[in-house]
Parts: structure tokens; sequence; C-alpha cells
């Protein structure tokens, strides 16, 4: 048997701090030496049980994705995992691995991933680690990761080859149980189990037509058993369905400005009744219609609306969760349905214990997340397909969807805008401005209106009663409007600033505006009190949503 082999390392290293969602670095930053091998290290020294357990490990294809699963693999057999459950090509999505977790009985599972950050050498790479009930590791988890990585100056593995991936099979090594999975079968059977796949058939093959984008990410594989095998549709319905180290040199963020492409056959050429996109770890989605960009606030709303013509949610739902800058287009259905609307920090780790406790069914985030309880995870093909379900049922198209959802609930006017990558000095000043304005703007005349509430947000979580404060900079206003602050936690080379505006409708005949027109007077003026042009250098936004 080989033996178990102790590497020391000269220093332990001092930024692996993890972000909103896990630990995201430059993929050059993750090739230098032991640095991958010391966050893995600490990851299975915060775990308990470790011994014996077993552990997920995947990830979305990036560059260096099948390398640190082997190193993964090396690690884990060392502290002698029982069962290491590897999909085929190691290729597996955050909501897909998620579900393997929850029903492998998993202490956790390890993800591969920088999400919607660009891959290959170039690119960025990263580690999510997700525990027991399959979502991502609770802020206490996450801080004690960050201890170890600190003080760490050794790990240990076992020093064997790995089999290549691309093959199912079942292997031992040391004292583990390395099982290489088809990693997509058992989340389409979940899929299957909450939709009704033959009626959304029936709907496409008539005169409906979709294209779903995957990015050259994680979700092609996914994608192809759906919509090509399972539902029977031309795989010319798939754009970009082959997972690449460098995702083919698209930025896997399925928004306006890096899903372009889509969404000019969407909104220009109008050659589709529906297009989707999903982003690297397939996470994530992005709903287009005939001509009509879905906000994901909206998408948020309109999916708790319409739970009742899913079949996987016939029974009822018990709630529905919000991050805080996502829009409050959901708190409008969830008082019309009498069902509690609860509002969490940015990043999916704050729904898991409202999901767990049973007090929300459903849940989402403007950065184009949505999930339910039937993972931990927010999840893009599980949104696109409840688009799919509702549409079929309904047989409208996604315009009338959206405008009748308007004419009922009202329209929450909202959009991001996102100053990607500035220098980070800049960023911290604009937010240091306005975090030291705070207390003056309570009560101050702003955009016609009042501010009623200037504040850093901070929240208590209902279940476990930990604190997360400075959540972002708030400004809510007499007209119900809202103006959010927030840093990015997941970028990589200097800083980004996102800025979310929304203003609820004021009547039936407010509700068809452009976003941007319609929030105008919020947009100039958080200018005029940030300089936020002038300091930037930057004319206009990086991304707007
Ligand atoms: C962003 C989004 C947040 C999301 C997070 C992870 O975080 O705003 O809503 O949960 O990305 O998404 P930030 O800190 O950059 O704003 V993913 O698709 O990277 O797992
Ligand atoms: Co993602």
């Amino acid at each position: 048997m080989p033996a178990i082999k102790n590497v020391n390392v000269s220093h332990p290293f001092s930024d692996q701090k993890p972000g909103t969602s896990g630990l995201r670095k430059s993929t050059k930053k993750f090739l230098e030496k032991h640095y991958l091998e010391i966050f893995i290290e600490s990851i299975l020294s915060s775990l308990d049980n470790v011994e014996g357990s077993t552990i997920i490990v995947g990830g979305d294809g990036r560059y260096g994705n099948d390398n640190a699963i082997k190193k993964i693999v090396q690690i884990c057999s060392a502290h002698k995992v029982g069962t290491i459950i590897v999909p085929t090509r190691g290729l597996l999505s955050t909501p897909a691995a998620s579900n393997l977790i929850r029903d492998y009985s998993a202490i956790g599972g390890i993800i591969l991933s920088a999400s919607h950050n660009p891959g290959g050498l170039e690119g960025d790479f990263g580690v999510k680690l997700n525990v027991s009930n399959g979502g991502p590791a609770p802020e206490f988890v996450t801080e004690k990761i960050y201890t170890y990585s600190q003080s760490l100056t050794s790990y240990k593995l076992i020093d064997v080859e790995i089999p290549n991936l691309k093959d199912e099979g079942s292997f031992t090594i040391h004292q583990t149980k390395l099982e290489i999975i088809d990693g997509v079968q058992s989340y389409v059977s979940l899929m299957e189990d909450i939709f009704d796949f033959d009626q959304i058939g029936d709907f496409l093959k008539n005169d409906f037509s979709i294209v779903f984008d995957a990015m050259n990410a994680v979700t092609g594989p996914y994608a192809k058993r759906i919509f090509v095998d399972r539902i029977g549709l031309s795989d010319q319905c798939l754009l970009n369905s082959e997972p690449m180290p460098d995702f083919g040199n698209l930025h896997p963020d399925p928004n306006l400005t890096y899903a372009n492409k889509l969404a000019d056959l969407l909104l220009n050429k109008k050659l589709y009744s529906f297009g989707a996109a999903c982003d690297g770890d397939g996470d994530r989605n992005m709903i287009l219609g005939k001509g009509c960009f879905v906000n994901p606030s909206d998408s948020l709303a309109v999916i708790t609306a319409n739970t009742g013509l899913v079949p996987g949610y016939k029974k009822g739902i018990s709630g529905v969760a919000r991050s805080m800058p996502t829009s409050m287009a959901v708190d409008v259905v969830a008082k019309e349905l009498d069902i509690p609307c609860y509002e969490t920090p940015t990043g999916w780790k704050f729904f898991g214990n409202l999901l767990d406790s049973g007090k929300i069914t459903i849940c989402g985030e403007e950065s184009f997340g949505t999930g339910s309880n039937h993972v931990r995870e927010k999840d893009g093909l599980w949104a696109v397909l409840f688009w799919l379900q509702i549409l079929a049922q309904k047989k409208c198209s996604v315009t009338d969807l959206m405008q009748n959802h308007w004419l009922h609930f009202g329209r929450n006017y909202y959009t991001r805008h996102d100053y990607e990558s500035i220098p980070s000095e800049v960023a911290h000043q604009i937010y240091q401005d306005l975090e030291n304005q705070l207390q003056k703007l309570n009560g101050a005349h702003f955009a016609s209106s009042v501010i009623t509430q200037a504040d850093n947000y901070s929240y208590v979580d209902p279940i476990d009663k930990s604190l997360s404060d400075k959540q972002g900079l708030r400004l809510v206003l007499d007209n119900g409007s809202r103006i959010i602050l927030r840093l990015s936690g997941t970028g990589t080379k200097g800083s980004t600033l996102r800025l979310y505006f929304e203003r609820p409708s004021k009547s039936q005949n407010d509700l068809f505006l452009d976003p941007q027109i319609a929030l105008k007077d919020l947009i100039i003026g958080i200018d005029h009190l940030l300089n936020i042009k002038q300091l930037t250098k930057m004319n206009i936004p990086t991304v707007i949503t």
C-alpha cells in the first residue's frame, strides 16, 4: 500500500480568505506551488468526521480542473476519506454537486469553479466548499478554513497516479474508494421529478422555438441530455455546448454584455421565441423572449407567482426569500399569496438555514440566480425549465407573461450598474464616502423624494442567530425607491463597485418604460452625491443589467 507523504511548505498563505462564494484567484495564482494543496488541507482540517466519509469532487471544466481533482483525490485519501465521487470528465455543475451531496449523504463537496469569471490560463480558477446539506459552507466554516490556511505549513497526500476521469469506474486508492460516475443522470432525474417534460416537449415542438447557450461551460452536457435526448429537440437548439478549458474565450456570465450574441438573436434579430444562458458552473440563468429581456428580480417574482403550474410545487410553497439588493417585486407576490418573504445578505449561503428549516421553498438573487428547496444552490437549468413549464401551461409568449404580471402586481423598475475591476482605492473611496454620509442622509431630500432610511445592512439569521454586518449601504426613499451600493466579493482584479436602483411603478400608466429612463433620477442623483463617473473615469458602467 502506498505510504502517506507529508509535504512541508516554507510559509503559509495569507490570502486564502473565501469571498461571496468560495476562494477565487487567477489561474496562475492557483498554479503556484502548494497553493491549491494548502487550501484543500485547510478544508479537510475544518470539516468534522472526514475519516470514512463520502466527498463529492468535480468542477466546471475550466483550465486546471482535472489536475486539481486528481490532487484533491490524493489529499483526501491521505485523510482517509471513505469514498470520493467524481463525475466523468470531472464535469459537475454547482447545482448538480448540491444534488449529489444530498443523494450520497456526503459530508460535503469540493467544486472547482470561479463561476461566471473567465477561465483559461489567463483567467480565473476557484474552489467552493459545500457542506452536508448541499449548500455553500456557512461563514463560520469559511472563517475556520481561512484561519487554518494562515498557519498550515504542511499537507499530506498519497503520491500515486490517479486514473483518467474519462470513463465510469471504481478504483481503490490507499483505503479510499474512488467512484467515477455519470454525473448528469441523477440531476436529470431530479428535474424529471419536478417538471412535466412531455408537456414542455409538446409545447416546444409546436412552433415555440428555443435556443440555449451553455457558453462553452459546464451546462452543455446537462442541456443536451434534457433538451435533445430526453425532450427530443434537435441539437440545433444548443449553442456553445461543449465545455472547454478556456470557455472558447467567452466570459461565461449570462448577462446582456457577456452573452451578447444570444441577446442579439433574441432582442434584435428576433429569431427565437425563447432564449436562455447559464454561467460557468451552471447556477445562474438569463431568460430572454422574442424582443424581451427578463430582469432576474422579475424572474423570481414570476416563478413565485406561478408555482401552481409546476408539478413539483403543486402542493404549495411555504415562503420565499431574496437577497437584499434584489428588487421587491417578489415581496408583492408573496403578500398576495399570503406567504412570508425573507430578506438576506448577498450570497446563496444565507438561504441555507431558511431552506433547511422549511421556512421557504423558493429563493433568488438579482444576479441571475434562482432556486428552490430541491437542492441548496441556485440552479440555472431548473430556472429555464421552470419558465418553459409556465409558458407551456399558459401557451403564451415571454412578453405576454411579463406584461400580464406587471398589470396584475405592478412593476418594480430595476437596474444594476457594475463598475468592474476599477482601482481598489477608488472603489473604497466611493464606498467610504457614502458610508460617512449615511447619518446626514437620513431625512434628506433626494431625487424628488425623502430618504427615510440610510444604513449599512446587517442581518441576524432567524435560525442560528448569527450576525452578518456590513452587507451593503442602502438608501430607502419615501416613495419606496431604493439605492444600494456594495463592493463585489467575487472579483479577482482591482475592485468591482455594484450599484442597484429600484423604484416601484406609480400606476397602470407607468409600467412599460425603459428601466434606465424610469430610474434616471436615482442614477443621476447618486452620481451627483458620489462623483462616480469622475472618480472611476468611466462614462458608463462596464455592465448594465
Ligand atoms: C456575486 C453576486 C451574488 C452571487 C455571487 C456568487 O457576488 O452578486 O448574488 O451569489 O456572485 O455567484 P458579488 O459579491 O460579486 O456581488 V456565482 O454564480 O459566482 O456562484
Ligand atoms: Co455561478
